[in-house]
């Protein structure tokens, strides 16, 4: 029986080995980055190399065929990976479930010295996995918010689109260059909202352009937006993020210095600031907040920021004039003549013509 432990040590190096491998090949060609394909690299050699003196015990105790965990896995559909970020978790479970396993069969077979080599693998393991994630955080959108939340921020609303339908709306915005865009509608099912996210995150899928869902996190998270808009009445900032995990943007309405103060405490990762002047947009009529709060935020708040609310061509100048880097519109871009022409009309009067 104790001959087995070999079996168990030799599955758990290939385990290891196997884990380490793939998140060497996605550093090195899905981030492109040399120091945690390298750093992951040796930790594999690592591993297959100092257990080199059980080898011969390894390799005979092999029996693949005849593993009845083999038959198990194949039938189990559980190991479902839906994204980059999902599969390096999975990755780094696998990696250290194995190097337990190694560690204590290593005890059994009174190897204590290896065992204690084995265990600090595992602990450098958990070092590089909280590296890897921030790093990998760091390239995401929500990484780069900072970069992406300036210029012109469009968000849809098919009941002012003068007969076009969003996703017509959505294909001139993506055309005219916008670099973030909001899927905010109000008068649609659940399930029209969903196939329409679904279409529109076809058509932003691996671009620069940021997608977000306004309102419902489920379709967010369903078809895989960059982010969601939430509003003061929507659920906890912190509970969001524990739905939506950490790669996705969380942006939320504020009215009030309080509430953008709030936001921030609470994690949020950019705010909304308005309504600066009358809208009619909104369903709920709500009075202005008063260009005194964008000033407020200008000055105080460090998060990425997008004024809003009755925004039009003819008054963002005051509205950039005041320090707002980020201008959402809603009806003075969607109800246009010529949605295409209009936005690079609007584009041009920020001080960098390609916002
Ligand atoms: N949040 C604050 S004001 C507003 C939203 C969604 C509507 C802005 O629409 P418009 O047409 O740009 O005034
Ligand atoms: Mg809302």
């Amino acid at each position: 029986m104790l001959d087995n432990l070999y079996r168990v040590l030799d599955a758990n190096i290939n385990r290891a080995s196997e884990g380490l491998r793939v998140l060497e090949d996605l550093s090195r060609f899905c981030y492109n980055d040399r120091l945690f394909s390298k750093r992951l690299k040796e930790l594999r050699h690592g591993i297959r190399k100092n257990i080199s003196n059980l080898i011969p015990n390894l390799i005979e105790s092999r029996d693949s065929v005849n593993d009845v965990g083999f038959k198990t896995s194949m039938e189990l559909d559980i190991d479902r990976k839906t994204s980059i970020y999902e599969l390096s978790q999975a990755n780094f479970k696998r990696i250290q479930e194995a190097l337990r396993t190694i560690e204590e069969s290593l005890k059994v077979l009174n190897e204590l010295k290896l065992s204690k080599l084995y265990e600090g693998y595992r602990f450098e393991v958990y070092g590089i996995e909280r590296e890897y994630f921030k790093f990998m955080i760091g390239t995401s959108k929500r990484g780069k918010l900072n970069e992406i939340m300036t210029g012109l921020y469009c968000i849809t609303s098919e009941e002012h689109s003068k007969g076009l339908s969003n996703i017509e709306v959505v294909e001139k915005m993506i055309k005219a260059g916008i670099k973030i865009i909001q899927y905010r509608e109000k008068k649609k099912s659940l399930l029209e909202k969903y196939n329409e996210c679904q279409k529109i995150r076809k058509m932003t899928l691996g671009s620069d352009v940021t997608f977000i869902v306004n309102d419902n996190i489920d379709i967010a998270m369903m078809v895989k937006a960059d982010g969601v808009h939430i509003g003061q009445d929507d659920l906890p900032i912190e509970k969001v993020r524990e739905l939506v995990g950490d790669e996705m943007i969380i942006g939320i309405s504020t009215h009030s210095p309080k509430q953008a103060e709030d936001a921030v405490r609470r994690g949020a990762d950019y705010i909304g600031v308005g309504p600066l002047y009358r809208t009619y947009t909104k369903e709920d009529v709500c009075e202005p907040v008063g260009l005194e709060y964008l000033d407020y935020v200008v000055k105080n708040i460090k998060l990425p920021y997008v004024a809003i609310g009755g925004i039009k061509e003819h008054n963002m100048d005051e509205v950039l004039a005041r320090g707002a880097r980020c201008i959402a519109m809603v009806t003075e871009i969607v109800g246009a003549e010529d949605i295409e022409k209009k936005i690079r009309t609007v584009k041009s009067k920020f001080s960098r013509g390609d916002l």
